[in-house]
């Protein structure tokens, strides 16, 4: 709880079962988290297992794998059914600091930002903590592009360490997503539709052999995809395609 808000961690995991507890002993540890909802993407290795042996962790199982949108769409709707008043997504593969949590999750609860994101641009975390010199160019770069077709100022539109109120996530048509990694983009997109505020906090980066790492070939199927987002977003604007939400 803060300031009387329940606050719902959700995690999108898939192959975690070497980050997870320490993901979640930090969660837990910012003494703010009511409950951990848990969607695991069909893991071939012990996620499952290790997640039902831990407190306040309400777990979840897609008999097949349906990909990091399809399974962020489990969470939002999860978390929206157990009450939620600020959701805060956090990957379970220890790659972003769960210390953030109660920053976000307070400028969410103040009513002044329905959206938080950490940004690993501002700040310089993501080239510190090892992001891949590949990843962070295509990062800027995709990210301008976006900056121009959405008409924000946005760092970065590529972060999954994401903090929502609830009332913005009722007001978003998440299930006509993809099930792909382009949906952040396209949440990201409905959000600045919707011309709610978006607020961003510095991050550090952390990119260890543990961590899941999305690999070149869906990182360019992602990029296309983030370019086709802010495309439609544009047309949208000029009233020539239908608006995201
Ligand atoms: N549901 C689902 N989740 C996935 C899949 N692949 C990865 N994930 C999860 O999605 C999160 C992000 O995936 P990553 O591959 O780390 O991608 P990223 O963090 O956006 O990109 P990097 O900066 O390169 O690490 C991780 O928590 C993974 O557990 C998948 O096929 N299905
Ligand atoms: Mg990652």
């Amino acid at each position: 709880m803060l300031s009387g808000q329940k606050i719902v961690v959700v995690m999108p995991a898939f192959n975690a079962a070497r980050t997870l507890r320490q993901t979640y002993d930090e969660v837990m540890a910012q003494g703010i988290v009511d409950l951990i909802i848990l969607v695991d993407d069909a893991s071939t290795d012990d996620t499952v297992a290790i997640a039902r042996t831990l407190e306040h962790v309400q777990v979840e199982v897609h008999p097949l794998n349906r990909g990091y949108g399809g399974n962020q769409k489990t969470c939002y709707r999860l978390a929206l059914a157990a009450g939620a008043d600020i959701v805060v997504m956090i990957h379970p593969d220890y790659q972003y600091t769960p210390v953030l949590l109660p920053a976000m999750a307070s400028m969410v609860g103040s009513g002044l930002y329905p959206c938080v994101l950490a940004s690993r641009i501002l700040g310089g975390g993501a080239l510190r903590g090892g992001m891949p010199l590949w990843k962070y160019v295509a990062n800027r770069l995709l990210t301008a592009v976006e900056n121009l077709m959405f008409g924000a100022k946005l760092s970065e539109c590529h972060t999954g360490y994401r903090a929502f109120s609830r009332k913005l996530l009722e007001r978003l048509p998440l299930e006509s997503n993809s099930d792909d990694f382009v949906f952040d983009n396209q949440m990201l997109a409905q959000i600045l539709w919707l011309d709610s505020e978006i607020g961003e906090i510095t991050c550090p980066a952390k990119y260890m052999p543990e961590a899941s790492s999305i690999n070149f070939r869906r990182s360019v199927r992602y990029g296309f995809g983030c370019l086709a987002t802010g495309m439609r977003f544009r047309l949208a604007r000029w009233g020539m395609a239908p608006p995201p939400v």
